[in-house]
C-alpha cells in the first residue's frame, strides 16, 4: 500500500453545483441566441446529464428528445459553434460569482495543500470553464494549487471512460493507488474506478442523489464544515463531522 499522494477533484457537481444554475442556463441562453426554440428545463436537464460533455449532450438531446428537428448538413460544426457560444456564456456567469463553491471544498483544498498532498482537476468540462472557476475562487494561485488540469477534449472518450483519470495520473506521474478521487456522479465514479483509483469519495447533489454508487469508499451529502456537519449516506466510518485529510487517509489506507 502506498501513502496518499494526491487528491483528484471532479469539477461539475463536486467543486460547485454548476449544472442546474450554470451549464443548463448557459445552454438555454445559447439556444435562444441562435434562434432555436429549444429549452432544457431542470427535469429534462437531469435526464440529459446521463451523457457527459456538452457537445455530446446536445447530440444526445437531438437523438432522444428532438428527433424531428431538421438537422443542418454539417451537424458536428453546428453543434461545435453552439457549444462555443454556450461556453462563453458559462464563463461570464461564473465570473459574476453566482455559482459558489460547495461547503467544505475550500477548507479541504487548503488543508490538503498545507499537508503536502498534491492536487489535480479531473473533469469532462471545457478547460476555459475550469479556468473561470479557479480564477473566481483562487485567483492566480489556482494554477499553482492544482498542478494538473485534466479537462474536456484532451482525451477522446469522456467519463465514464477511464481516459481522463489515466491522463491526469500520467501527468502527475503517480500510480492510481496513491490517489483519492472526489466525485459527485455515477459516471465520474466509473471513470475513476476504471483507471484504478480505488478510493472514491462521493458528495451527492440533487441530480445524482439516486444514482448507483457501488464501489465508492464513502458517500456523503457534502464535505461539510465544522458548523455544518456532513451526513453519511453510505459506507462505514467511526465518527463523522466533516471530510478532512485524516478521514481521506483512513479511507485510502483500507486498500
Ligand atoms: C461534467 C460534464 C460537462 C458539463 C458541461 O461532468 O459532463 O459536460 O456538464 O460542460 P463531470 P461542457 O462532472 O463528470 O466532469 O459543456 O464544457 O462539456
Ligand atoms: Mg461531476
Amino acid at each position: 500500500m502506498s501513502s496518499l499522494k494526491a487528491l483528484l477533484w471532479d469539477v461539475d457537481g463536486t467543486l460547485a453545483d454548476t449544472e442546474r444554475d450554470g451549464h443548463r442556463v448557459a445552454f438555454n441562453q445559447a439556444f435562444s441566441k441562435a434562434g432555436l426554440e429549444w429549452h432544457w428545463d431542470v427535469a429534462l436537464y437531469g435526464k440529459l446529464l446521463k451523457v457527459t460533455g456538452g457537445k455530446e449532450r446536445i447530440r444526445y438531446y437531438l437523438d432522444q428528445f428532438n428527433p424531428d428537428w431538421p438537422r443542418p448538413e454539417d451537424l458536428e460544426g453546428f453543434i461545435a459553434g453552439l457549444h462555443k457560444q454556450k461556453s462563453q456564456i458559462y464563463v461570464d456567469l461564473m465570473a459574476q460569482g453566482d455559482i459558489p463553491l460547495r461547503p467544505g471544498v475550500m477548507r479541504l483544498i487548503r488543508e490538503a495543500a498545507a499537508s503536502g498532498i498534491r492536487l489535480a482537476i479531473v473533469t469532462t468540462t471545457t478547460p476555459a470553464n475550469v479556468d473561470a472557476l479557479l480564477d473566481q475562487y483562487f485567483g492566480a494561485e489556482g494554477k499553482v494549487i492544482f498542478e494538473v488540469i485534466a479537462a474536456g477534449d484532451v482525451v477522446p472518450n469522456k467519463k465514464p471512460a477511464p481516459d481522463i483519470y489515466q491522463w491526469a495520473l500520467e501527468q502527475l506521474d503517480l500510480p492510481a493507488t496513491a490517489c483519492v478521487a472526489l466525485e459527485d456522479s455515477h459516471n465520474g465514479l466509473r471513470s475513476a474506478l476504471g483507471a484504478g483509483v480505488k478510493t472514491v469519495l462521493i458528495t451527492l447533489n440533487e441530480y445524482t442523489a439516486h444514482e448507483d454508487f457501488s464501489g465508492a469508499s464513502l458517500v456523503v451529502d457534502q464535505l461539510g464544515e465544522p458548523n455544518t456537519p456532513c451526513h453519511l449516506i453510505k459506507g462505514e466510518v467511526a465518527q463523522l463531522q466533516c471530510v478532512d485529510v485524516d478521514l481521506l487517509k483512513q479511507l485510502h489506507g483500507v486498500f
